[in-house]
């Protein structure tokens, strides 16, 4: 049995997804239930499984994950406009996959405070 999340079977090309960028340290493809115009998921390639696990990190490659997350917002046309970065942490933080991965989120007004 295996216990690979939905996440690692994408990263694993073992289903598909919309990649929008990939090298050696990350994978980002568009959400399956988009929140707004551009939604798109950001994992490392480094297996975590939640962002409190960052805490026993290496801090240079917590800073890749961060770095690059900016760098497909970037790509993806978002920074004129803005977006918003989101990571759901655990049960209370609603995260639904055990992998860690940060949310872009923009092409529309977000509101504020979230629900
Ligand atoms: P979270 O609640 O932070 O764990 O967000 C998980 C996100 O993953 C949610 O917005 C929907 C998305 N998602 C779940 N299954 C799939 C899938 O099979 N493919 C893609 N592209 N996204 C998925």
């Amino acid at each position: 049995m295996s216990n690979d999340t939905i996440f690692d079977k994408i990263l694993k090309k073992q289903i598909p997804a919309a990649v929008v960028y990939e090298d050696d340290q990350v994978l980002a493809f568009r959400d399956i239930t988009p929140q707004a115009p551009t939604h798109v998921l950001v994992i490392p390639k480094l297996r975590w499984e939640r962002f409190a696990h960052l805490a026993d990190a290496q801090a240079a490659d917590v800073g890749v994950f961060f770095q690059r997350v900016a760098t497909v917002a970037t790509s993806l046309g978002l920074d004129g406009s803005g977006y918003r970065v989101v990571i759901n942490n655990g049960r209370d933080g609603q995260q639904t996959v055990e992998y860690l991965h940060a949310h872009i989120l923009g092409g529309r007004a977000l509101t504020w405070p979230p629900g």
